[in-house]
């Protein structure tokens, strides 16, 4: 949109005045926040209201991305961006006496995800509104986010996260789109005159679904999309008096809180009531919207695609069953066709504790017509797939089983599409976490590698870059991500190799600010940045980092007048609240931290920081300093990895295992470019066949292993004879079910690698410039172009 600095500065000043009836020296920053925030919203509504009506008017197909979780980072920085409004906003702040950077950073960031799950929804949001797709996400808005991490002592502390404190400006409550959501109760299926069965329900409990509207602005194109976040609140017909508080707490505990794992299937049945909450309330809002527009219910594939990201939403496939027998008296077959062609599913984990399954006595308690229509699905299933594939293969593979309902195989049977979201990991479905499925449906299996919102990750994040960026291949690649690849060149211009060396240093003093600020610890810039952030799981393998740190400080002691080449190790990373052992490895990595930071003989050769409260906001601080991206997962075990994506694009080279999108990375920009290393999975699968590791010959037969492990329980490592003696164990009497030991040497190895590389700065530029060059190819617009094609089958506005 136009604007002027000075109608900003004046427009400005008219929202502190009408917000707060005093003048700007009178305000306190956050203040500042909600009247920038709300006067962005009003420079916005005109775009929000036509894109809709846009999209109403051209009978656009809508997609409705359904995610328990959204991770969007804080939006003012970002709207700005996308609305082409971000230098004049910052001239006319300064003009005024302010700084929009402290402004942006009172912003709360709205942690509404864990990790990579959610952080991937919100990138795609993004990359829909910016590829004119009628986008739509769809997700609970929890009162209280992903805890705050604080350290006491070195050990994980979790403290809520109030995020809605000062309220959302960016928020509209959309009381007339409320419904019901019903749970529990006794159906049945009463016979009509005309010869149909309706639903009857008695005793059942109600819950009104209230959604908050957030606006997701596409970049400089005029679309502003929605994200739909439902509430949870007391059916407004009924008298309070008849709720008791027991059932009020019910209600309002279900979008109270985010489960703060990512790695366990939650077996309460808390977690079930969000999960079928968010999905019901959100398949109504399609259905009542898609009646207004529409006669009958033949055209709803054609104009609606409902994606399912993991299998937390899968229960919309049961609710629009549901939806359209019981409410608009289609058939089975009539509903079924048209579900399944609506309906799409990401699988994002290969974990098996991360698939989810609900027992079956829970299930059809809490959601009893949804588990009739989940019985007919599975003997449905059964009787036209047996004859075809035998009994063990249907037994194996059908909806229910063991007792259990089984969310992947209903995702799977009530999807055309099922993807997997690096090459490797949906081979990996195809071969084993989904292979019997895969033998009933392998038209359906395709894969759609991860991408990030290059807008927020570099252009954003990264303002040093995106200025050398545009200096020298010109603003295209703004839009265009792929246009990065013309950087290449440059990799023969001394000038510009220098130029990219100061753009990593002015990013490295910004971190080094925050860190000397915030944790009193002293970093030089001019040393190697290595950086591992990530959710702490023993699959990711942090305990493989803190092992070349212990080893690194061992070399310093033995050697103290040898040089090196020096090191800051970072870390960021939060471990579910009940996830004893990853608890057990952020005390010990803080520990070691201690140890090294404060040895007078280590010096500023070596140091270890743990910042606390990892997120969104922190990993934009991060990342553009780093010059090392720690992917060390055991191969297989990481579906794809996004912070690796986001940690190339900012020049950082890649020292990974041969894991996820990892794989992808060293194609792309050239394995040369990164530190490739380790077992690969035909060697972790061969392992697990034969059962023939041994982590103690690892150990025995290593002197330097064999001593930085002893270091966890003879004292060298001080204060952790508890957790010590547990990661001790976890690897020699457990025998590392992750393969950290068998890995070692051949990461030590390239570690040291990477101590001898740095030192040839021109050269490590042009590596770190190679990765750059590359990262277009793993951009969310590139992404979400392709479900757009080939699953969703929209159109989309051209990449170039
Ligand atoms: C599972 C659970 C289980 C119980 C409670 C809460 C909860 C929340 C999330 C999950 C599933 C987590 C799956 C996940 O985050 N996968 C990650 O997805 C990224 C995006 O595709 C991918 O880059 C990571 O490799 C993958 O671990």
């Amino acid at each position: 949109m136009k604007l002027t600095t000075a109608q900003f500065k004046k427009d400005f000043l008219s929202e502190i005045e009408t917000l707060y009836s005093t003048s700007l020296d009178d305000t306190t920053t956050i203040g500042q926040f909600i009247a920038l925030g709300q006067l962005v919203r009003r420079y916005n509504s005109q775009s929000w209201t036509r894109t809709a009506k846009l999209y109403r008017e051209h009978h656009q197909k809508q997609v409705y991305y359904f995610s328990i979780e959204f991770l969007p980072g804080r939006l003012l920085a970002s709207n700005l961006l996308n609305l082409n409004l971000l230098s004049i906003v910052r001239k006319g702040l300064k003009e005024l006496g302010l700084d929009f950077e402290t402004i942006s950073r009172s912003e709360p960031d709205p942690a509404l995800g864990n990790g990579g799950l959610g952080r991937l929804a919100a990138c795609y949001m993004d990359a829909m509104a910016s590829l004119k797709i009628a986008g739509n996400g769809n997700g609970i808005r929890y009162r209280y986010g992903l805890f705050k991490q604080v350290f006491m002592d070195g050990y994980q502390v979790e403290l809520p996260d109030d995020w809605l404190h000062h309220g959302n400006v960016w928020e509209t409550r959309r009381d007339n789109k409320s419904c019901i959501v019903r749970f529990g109760g006794n159906v049945w299926l009463q016979p009509q005159p005309d010869g149909s069965l309706q639903a009857q329900y008695e005793n059942t409990d109600d819950v009104l679904a209230v959604p908050y509207d957030v606006g997701i602005v596409g970049y400089h194109n005029d679309i502003t999309n929605t994200l739909r976040l439902w509430s949870a609140e007391l059916p407004p017909s009924v008298t309070q008096t008849y709720y008791s508080q027991a059932q009020r707490d019910r209600i309002s505990e279900i979008s109270k809180v985010l489960y703060p794992d990512d790695s366990n299937s939650a077996g309460q049945q808390l977690r079930l009531r969000q999960e079928y909450f968010f999905s019901s309330a959100g398949v109504q809002s399609i259905v009542r919207d898609f009646c207004a527009t529409h006669h009958g219910m033949r055209s709803l594939g054609k104009k609606i695609a409902i994606h399912i990201n993991d299998t937390h939403p899968t229960l919309v496939i049961p609710e629009m069953m549901r939806l359209l027998m019981d409410e608009h008296h289609c058939s089975w077959d009539v509903a079924w066709t048209l579900t399944t062609q609506v309906m799409s599913y990401t699988n994002h984990t290969i974990l098996q504790e991360a698939l989810e399954t609900w027992p079956i006595g829970m299930f059809q308690g809490l959601l009893p017509r949804i588990y009739q229509i989940i019985v007919e699905i599975d003997r449905r299933y059964r009787a036209q797939q047996t004859p075809i594939f035998g009994k063990a293969l249907v037994d194996l593979t059908a909806p229910l089983g063991n007792g259990q309902v089984r969310m992947a195989h209903l995702a799977v049977i009530g999807s055309h599409s099922v993807n997997g979201v690096a090459p490797l990991h949906t081979e990996l479905l195809k071969t084993d976490v989904l292979r019997g499925l895969y033998q009933v449906y392998p038209e359906r299996f395709n894969n759609k590698t991860n991408g990030i919102a290059t807008r927020r990750w570099v252009q954003l994040a990264n303002q040093p870059l995106s200025q050398l960026i545009d200096q020298t291949i010109g603003s295209s690649w703004r839009r265009q991500p792929d246009l990065l690849q013309t950087l290449l060149p440059y990799q023969q211009d001394d000038h510009f190799l220098h130029q990219l060396a100061q753009v990593k240093l002015t990013n490295k003093q910004a971190l080094a600010a925050y860190v000397q600020r915030t944790m009193g610890i002293k970093l030089r810039t001019d040393a190697i940045y290595d950086v591992q952030i990530k959710r702490l799981h023993a699959y990711k393998r942090q305990l493989l980092h803190v092992f070349e740190i212990l080893r690194e400080y061992f070399v310093i002691k033995d050697h103290p007048d040898q040089p090196v080449v020096p090191r800051v190790h970072i870390f960021g990373a939060k471990a579910a609240p009940s996830y004893h052992y990853a608890k057990a490895i952020i005390k010990l990595i803080n520990v070691v931290a201690d140890m090294v930071n404060q040895d007078p003989v280590i010096g500023d050769r070596l140091k270890v920081v743990f910042i606390p409260n990892y997120g969104v906001s922190i990993a934009e601080l991060i990342i553009p300093a780093a010059d090392v991206s720690e992917q060390i997962s055991t191969a297989s075990k990481e579906a794809s990895g996004t912070s690796n994506m986001k940690l190339m694009a900012n020049g950082a080279l890649s020292l990974a295992t041969y894991d996820g999108a990892n794989i992808d990375i060293m194609q792309a920009a050239g394995a040369e470019n990164e530190y490739p290393f380790g077992l690969r999975v035909h060697e972790v699968y061969d392992y697990y066949q034969r059962g023939n590791y041994r982590a103690a010959a690892f150990y025995n037969g290593n002197p330097e292993l064999k001593r930085i492990l002893d270091s966890l329980i003879n004292g060298t490592i001080p204060g952790i004879p508890t957790v010590g003696r547990e990661i001790y164990d976890s690897l020699i009497r457990y025998n590392d079910e992750f393969f950290v030991l068998a890995d070692y040497q051949a990461y030590v190895k390239q570690q040291q690698q990477i101590s001898q590389d740095f030192q040839d700065q021109p050269t490590w530029q042009q590596r770190a410039l190679a990765n750059i060059a590359a990262s277009g190819h793993f951009a969310a617009d590139l992404a979400v172009a392709r479900y757009a094609d080939d699953i969703w089958q929209v159109p989309h506005d051209r990449l170039n």
